[in-house]
């Protein structure tokens, strides 16, 4: 059985991925109000993904028998100057995710609660691919700057991504 302690870390780690979704979501919003069609498609899928990881909280929450407690999502910044910035904003972000797994995981360690430890190993492994990924296009993004030809390849390439569900 979850502990008292367990649930609700678990519930404020929902409320996170939410907001990360709604964080997400606006970024996209910003950059296909500025023209950036293809990247804003990204953080589009980025909501996606972030509501994924919600979920998955949320079913084994479920499966275990606790209580999942929806808590109102915060409000969320809606311009950034520049689509450096909301990378750059975006990778500070996951960072600050990934430390609060390693925190869960911690916490779990302490509860002997080897469930969530094991179910929290697919968020630790998914943390990595985010945070690599932007860490990538911020390195594509210094060889192109924001001017001219190059930010209009790379918004292009961003336009082709995809929603695929993740394993967790
Ligand atoms: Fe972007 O990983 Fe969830 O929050």
């Amino acid at each position: 059985m979850l502990s008292k302690k367990i649930e609700n870390a678990l519930n404020e780690q929902i409320n996170t991925e939410m907001w990360s979704a709604y964080l997400y979501l606006s970024m996209s919003l910003d950059l296909d109000n500025k023209g950036r069609k293809g990247i804003a498609n990204w953080f589009k899928v980025q909501f996606q993904e972030e509501q994924a990881h919600a979920l998955a909280l949320i079913d084994y929450l479920q499966a275990r028998s606790g209580r999942v407690e929806l808590k109102p999502i915060a409000g969320v910044p809606t311009t950034w100057n520049s689509v450096r910035e909301i990378f750059n904003e975006t990778l500070e972000h996951e960072r600050k995710i990934s430390g609060m797994i390693n925190a869960l995981y911690s916490m779990a360690e302490e509860e002997h609660d080897y469930a969530t430890r094991q179910k929290l190993n697919t968020f630790i492994a998914e943390q990595v691919e985010e945070e690599e990924t932007v860490v990538n296009i911020l390195d594509d993004l210094t060889l192109v700057g924001e001017d001219g030809v190059g930010i209009f390849q790379l918004d292009r390439e961003l336009g082709q991504r995809q929603f695929v569900a993740p394993q967790l």
